[in-house]
């Protein structure tokens, strides 16, 4: 059952393939947040004691409501796999969720991105949309479905990975073992590695962004592509799902000027293969409040 954002009050926890996050949340708003770079080679232990540890910052009590969102894709038996394995080197079928049932207490275990389709959904960009979907452009390019209300799930924890669709404006490997993907041309990791092919290095996503914003050609060019490949993706996703509306979200989705180049990419599909794109509205919060959103919803009544 769809919960009030009102009624939202518990932990958070978010993994990323940058940022580990956490944040206490009462009554719908954050009140406490903490963050700390994640290290992606860190084993799944080491990843559980990282999220406890900042969990710990923002005053959880083993019990309390908790919502885990991670990247990478969670079966149905809360094993936790990466998809890239770029981007997470060493988890590859852990037991996650039986891992924080010991160490944390029971708590619901997703996405990083679908959580945070669920909350912008539910709360955010995407409350008058039927048929929605978020997008995350960050280290990787992640995605979220929410269908008729209902966030689109499914066994192996794979659905709703976008960024593994394949592009025609890619040439390379991707880390998930397929050739050419959305990710492996769009994403942080993807910006950070043309910007060294093209002698900018070791410039990371961030540094590409802000080159652009001081108007860098070299580095606009980069930033264009990525966006180029995401509004290709968009067209693909509005043909197969007929959207309503889609929404941005991510460090390099929300960087400024990321929205308007997709905008204008956008303009080279037909007007019917089009859907409005909007910024998320909850910003960094949004796979936070989505994971607590899933845990209280499927708590039994
Ligand atoms: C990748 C994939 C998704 C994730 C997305 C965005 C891995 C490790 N991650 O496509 O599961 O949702 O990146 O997550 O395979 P980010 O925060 O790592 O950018």
């Amino acid at each position: 059952m769809a919960i009030e954002r009102a009624a939202l009050t518990g932990f958070a926890v978010d993994l990323g393939g940058t940022k580990l996050a956490a944040a206490r949340i009462e009554s719908g708003a954050v009140v406490a947040r903490a963050q700390v770079q994640t290290d992606g080679s860190a084993t799944p232990e080491s990843q559980v004691a990282a999220m406890a540890g900042i969990l710990d910052a923002v005053g959880f009590v083993p019990g309390a409501a908790l919502g885990v969102a991670v990247t990478g894709r969670l079966d149905k038996s809360g094993h936790w796999h990466a998809v890239n394995t770029g981007t997470l080197t060493q988890i590859g079928g852990y037991d996650l969720r039986g891992a924080i049932l010991a160490q944390l207490g029971p708590a619901t275990c997703c996405n990083d991105a679908a959580a945070a389709a669920l909350a912008e959904s539910r709360f955010g960009a995407g409350r008058d949309a039927g048929n929605f979907a978020y997008l995350t452009i960050s280290t990787g390019v992640g995605g979220g479905l929410v269908l008729g209300g209902h966030l689109l799930e499914s066994a192996n924890g794979l659905a709703g990975h976008v960024g593994f669709v394949g592009s025609r404006f890619a040439d390379s490997q991707c880390g998930s073992g397929r050739h050419a993907t959305v990710e492996s041309i769009a994403g942080g990791r993807a910006i950070a590695a043309a910007a060294r092919a093209a002698g900018y290095g070791p410039a990371d996503a961030r540094a590409v962004s802000e080159a652009a914003r001081e108007g860098s050609a070299w580095a606009e060019a980069i930033l264009y592509r990525s966006a180029s490949a995401v509004a290709a993706l968009i067209g693909d996703l509005t043909t197969i799902l007929g959207l309503d509306a889609i929404a941005i979200g991510g460090s390099i989705g929300l960087s400024e000027g990321y929205i308007a180049r997709l905008q204008t990419a956008m303009e080279a599909e037909p007007p019917l293969f089009r859907v409005p794109i909007r910024a998320a509205t909850l910003g960094q919060d949004a796979p936070l409040l989505g994971a607590l959103t899933l845990h209280l919803e499927r708590l039994p009544s």
